[in-house]
């Protein structure tokens, strides 16, 4: 049997690291990383990090209000330096829709950008400062092998309409569409229990991708069986199922795992615990259904900060999720003991890959000749029309 592992996901481990701080390195020393880069003018390889943030800051002043750059949590702080939106990719996707400005550039990944340009009006441009960076969770469903599962999946349920298609916004604009086109809805990981009630009152089954990590812990926030929850791996026929445990099934979930989130274990929970006996473990819901349960709370990117932003002075918090998120957290509340579960540095490798020098390529490529921008994220008119579909009814969960 054939299966297509994503390079994204070959690559994931590339920048981690025992002990030692990220620290941004000209371009040319970090290419040395054998992951794939996408090639930038060779005036950018060898410039020092503080001549690239001067030239950043200066074709900020001078584009002013012409461009919005948007930031992910995951983003590294070289980069976050210059975001005028620091978010999720939910929270910066509606950004995008409520900016100004002719460029967005989406300091993210791939799927992002193309949400932003599904929401964003027509005259605006979306840009991905790198487009190596894609998601490697987002590019485990990639969308020939999505679709023949879907077909296959309702050729062998008795009506169509008894499965609703949940994506998670971690997903490509294709998939997205799939949903908008199949009576779906898009979730993300603050929503997701909302969605699973929207779609079971509307069929008796939910297709949820690509996170198979998120699907089961929202099931098992409804209480719906194990043996009501099976995985869908795309390279069987019909999902290494048969057809009764299909007919039986409550939510099937697609074969696929955030990277960042799956390398969390519930020995480093135990072992937090040992050396810090008042620890709070918190967690995101892409980690496993083990680790969820071995920790004491577990949310979206944005709780995750909120509660580490509003917890008592002292308390000590041991986190599961990506590690520029962790020690900007640290950085950002001094009076308080918080530190990765893991003690591998890790950085999500996609998000990893927007280093400054692309960002300062791609705003002085539109500063000096707008009509020849780089790297805009384009999403053809019909997947957005039915991808729109799909989100506008996450919006009125
Ligand atoms: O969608 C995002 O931004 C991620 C990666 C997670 C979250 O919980 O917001």
């Amino acid at each position: 049997m054939i299966t297509r592992i994503p390079v994204t996901e070959l690559e994931q481990a590339a920048f981690c690291q025992d002990g030692t701080q990220l620290m941004t390195k000209p371009l040319i020393e970090e290419l040395e990383i054998n992951v794939d880069w996408q090639e930038v003018p060779k005036q950018y390889l060898r410039l020092d990090p503080n001549v690239i943030s001067e030239r950043i800051f200066s074709a900020k002043s001078k584009l002013a209000n012409a461009v919005t750059i948007l930031g992910h949590h995951y983003q590294r702080d070289e980069v976050i330096q210059f975001a005028d939106v620091i978010g999720d990719s939910f929270k910066l996707s509606q950004q995008a829709s409520r900016q100004k400005s002719k460029w967005i550039i989406f300091c993210g990944v791939r799927f992002m950008a193309e949400t932003a340009d599904i929401v964003s009006d027509d005259w605006q441009k979306v840009i991905l400062p790198n487009l190596a960076a894609g998601c490697s969770m987002a590019d485990m469903a990639p969308t020939d092998l999505v679709q023949d599962s879907w077909v296959e999946l309702i050729a062998n349920l008795d009506t169509w309409t008894d499965v609703i298609p949940v994506a998670y916004m971690n997903s490509t604009a294709d998939i997205k569409a799939l949903c908008g086109r199949n009576n779906g809805i898009i979730c993300t990981s603050s929503n997701a229990t909302k969605a699973f009630k929207w779609a079971l009152d509307k069929g008796n089954k939910i297709f949820f991708l690509p996170d198979q990590h998120l699907g089961r812990n929202t099931a098992k926030k409804w209480d719906i069986p194990d043996d009501q929850i099976i995985v869908w791996n795309p390279y069987k026929p019909l999902g290494g199922h048969t057809i009764q445990e299909i007919k039986k099934a409550t939510v099937l979930l697609w074969q696929g795992h955030c990277s960042v989130h799956t390398r969390f274990t519930v020995k480093q929970v135990e072992l937090a615990r040992e050396k810090f006996p008042t620890v709070k473990v918190m967690v995101h819901p892409e980690c496993t259904n083990e680790v969820l349960n071995a920790s004491d709370l577990n949310g979206s990117t944005e709780f995750i900060i909120d509660r580490v932003n509003k917890s008592k002075k002292h308390s000590v918090w041991a986190i599961g999720t990506e590690i520029n998120l962790i020690n900007r957290l640290a950085k950002n509340n001094p009076d308080k003991t918080i530190f990765s579960l893991d003690s591998v540095i890790c950085p999500c490798s996609t998000m990893y890959r927007i280093h400054p020098a692309y960002l300062l390529w791609v705003l002085e490529s539109i500063m000096y000749d707008d009509k020849k921008p780089v790297n805009i994220i384009e999403v053809d008119e019909e997947t957005k029309y039915y991808a729109k579909r799909a989100l506008n009814r996450m919006l009125v969960l």
